[in-house]
């Protein structure tokens, strides 16, 4: 029987398990990135591990989160992990230089290779045919250091695509029909994978947006075939010979089949505040809008905003709208600047922001009181935006740039003739802000620049042999990151600093968690289904257990959530009957007697529901690798316990 593509990658990569479904497969990383949000604590984890220099073919550090720098937090985030860089080998893409996962796909992604990045939008990569997955910080940090990375062996789904867009429709829109399709939990343990003849219209940054936003599905993570559209890409990055055909074998065996057919698509929105929840732009149009921002590492590649600069051109933004426009890479902004495109973007009244992830997380251009903003971002969650009571509809550029002009929802199909946009032959290549480490020999003059908000990575403790704890927080279904742990230009200046980052986990959904959970030294949290969704930020693991939780009980896990849970060494529990969901209570004391031995021995833990009197039986899924670092008291411990 043949392979899909993910099944050739993994199977080149693979150092322990077996690629049955279900399975836990230890992969070799051939690359790592990281950006600077998660980047400091996961140097700080790799600093801890003592390996003196990266063992990967290529390990990339990214200043592209927090570049607002409201203090010094930032500044010193960046030069500590520009100092590790050149001590421990590795590249550093300076602030200025670019969104993470649009410099990787430009810069350094190969066909055929793994990546993990310690950021959720890693699969980016997939668009050149990387097997490209978003890790826990500590996860990046084991493989930096040589170790594999864990994955439970996914499902593949195939997505045959066929036809071609019609004009103003948008690579966007096709990523939104997937979502509308399978909703933000319907790719959990699968990997997505695209094919059919519809794959060759599509260039290499179109399918980078789709693979990008598959992880809005909880995917393991989504890939396209490397073929010649791949090799033109990157022929004009001047990296032919990164190029690698791959491609699915034609009896490749896939669990579920999805039909795509390109052009009976429409332009689309996902409305507040999921991003599974669609409408065509049609439905939506004459609807007021406040705000518009461009960019982010799903849509402000060359071509995207090539697309918005012929709309705008000669034309002025509506007075009732404030548009943001931010480039993906100095790359795609200094050839906007050159050929003139950056100047009809200027001319119509659009805010250029410097090439960064911005408004996406909240670093600013939060929008006004209710207000309807359109992104071409790929995350609506509730509160992202910095405006408590904003609207956010994620769109594609096209959308994005026709509305800001009428100043409401306006479907491009209105705007008339298309003019076609060719990726250009070649880029504009300067990697002048990508800074090469140190040679080995020198590494030991290199001194680590650290300031006063780095704090060092929490410590834990063994699994304890019996849970005695209080239910400090019970929440629904659909969990995200964002709330757990916020992100926003208050907030993300204390990625580096766990015990005053804490002071703010979980206060979107309930401002009284973190004093409360404190107060009670030891508790556990209670959540719904898919919980832990979106960002790959450990802090959503970190700041819990510092405020002293130990265990998460739901009825399901996000991936990249769970796993970081495991590496903080928190206890992933789901409910054995959803039902008893309603048997729990917010205050109830629990207790879960010889748990560790009951973790130790694979079995079911009884949770003994002290307030009620009632019992819940909880399942603990966990390999023999998990349950070890559980037991540990988490990866760090475990890392040091065991080597790699
Ligand atoms: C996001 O889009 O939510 C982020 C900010 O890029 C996160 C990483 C982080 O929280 O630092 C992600 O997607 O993993
Ligand atoms: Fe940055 Fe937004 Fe992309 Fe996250 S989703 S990496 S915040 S641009």
């Amino acid at each position: 029987m043949g392979y899909t593509i993910a099944e050739k990658i993994i199977s080149a990569h693979i150092v322990s398990g077996e690629m049955k479904p279900g399975q836990d497969v230890g992969l070799k990383i051939d690359q790592t990135l990281t950006q600077d949000a998660t980047g400091t604590m996961a140097y700080l984890e790799f600093e801890a591990m003592g390996v003196p220099r990266v063992k990967t073919e290529k390990s990339v550090a990214y200043i592209d989160h927090n570049t607002l720098q409201t203090g010094f937090e930032n500044a010193d985030d960046h030069r500590f992990i520009q100092s590790v860089c050149k001590k421990h080998g590795i590249y550093f893409s300076r602030p200025g230089n670019g969104i993470c996962h649009q410099v990787h796909l430009e810069r350094f992604g190969k066909p055929g290779k793994t990546l993990i990045g310690s950021d959720s939008h890693t699969p980016t990569g997939g668009g050149i045919g990387m097997l490209a997955m978003g890790a826990g910080g500590l996860d990046v940090a084991v493989a930096m250091g040589g170790g594999a990375y864990y994955i439970t062996m996914p499902k593949m789904v195939r997505v045959n695509l066929t036809g071609s867009l019609n004009p103003w429709v948008s690579a966007k829109d096709v990523i939104l029909e997937v979502l509308r399709i399978m909703t933000v939990k319907g790719g959990v343990g699968k990997i997505i994978e695209y094919g059919g003849e519809g794959v060759k219209t599509l260039s290499v940054p179109e399918r980078a947006t789709i693979t990008n936003m598959g992880a809005e599905l909880g995917a393991t993570t989504s890939i396209f075939p490397a073929d010649e559209i791949t090799r033109e890409f990157l022929k004009a990055q001047g990296r032919e010979e990164d190029y690698t055909e791959i491609k699915a074998d034609d009896d490749a065996r896939y669990d579920e089949v999805l039909n795509i057919d390109l052009s009976s698509l429409k332009p689309m929105a996902a409305c507040p505040h999921m991003p599974d929840n669609i409408k065509t732009i049609e439905s939506l149009a004459g609807g007021a809008v406040d705000q518009v921002c461009i960019g982010s590492c799903t849509n402000s590649s060359y071509l995207d905003l090539m697309r918005v600069a012929t709309i705008l051109k000669g034309k002025t933004v509506h007075p009732d709208v404030s548009l943001s426009i931010a480039p993906g890479s100095k790359q795609v902004y200094n050839m906007l600047a050159l050929n003139g495109a950056l100047g009809d973007l200027i001319a119509s009244g659009a805010r250029i922001l410097e090439s960064a992830c911005g408004p996406c997380i909240g670093m600013g251009q939060s929008p006004n009181s209710k207000g309807i903003s359109l992104r071409t971002f790929n995350r609506n969650f509730l509160g992202r935006s910095g405006t408590a009571d904003a609207e956010i509809y994620l769109v594609s550029p096209e959308t994005a740039a026709a509305s800001a002009l009428t100043g409401v929802f306006t479907d491009p199909t209105t705007l008339g003739a298309k003019v076609d946009i060719p990726l250009p032959e070649k880029f504009l290549i300067n990697d002048n802000m990508v800074i090469d480490p140190a040679p080995s020999h020198e590494m030991d003059s290199v001194e680590i620049l650290r300031g006063p908000n780095i704090k060092p990575f929490p410590t834990t403790s063994p699994l304890e042999k019996t849970i005695d704890a209080t239910v400090a927080l019970k929440v629904d279904d659909n969990i995200t990151t964002d709330h757990i742990m916020p992100a926003g230009a208050k907030i993300l200046p204390l990625r580096s600093n766990i015990p005053a980052i804490s002071q703010y986990c979980f206060t979107v959904c309930d401002k009284d968690f973190p004093q409360r959970a404190k107060e009670l030294g030891s508790s556990i949290i209670v959540g719904g289904a898919n919980y832990g969704q979106g960002s790959s930020r450990e802090h959503a693991a970190l700041a819990p257990l510092y405020l002293g939780v130990k265990a998460v009980l739901v009825k399901s896990f996000a991936r990249i959530h769970k796993s970081n849970l495991i590496n903080a060494g928190i206890l992933p529990l789901t409910f054995e009957n959803e039902s008893d969901y309603d048997g729990i209570s917010l205050g109830d004391k629990i207790t879960m007697p010889d748990v560790a031995d009951v973790i130790a021995q694979g079995g079911k833990v009884t949770i003994v529901n002290e307030t009620t009197g009632k019992k819940i039986i909880a399942e603990c899924e966990l390999t023999d690798r998990t349950r070890d670092i559980i037991l540990a008291g988490g990866l760090l411990n475990y890392t040091k316990l065991n080597g790699r």
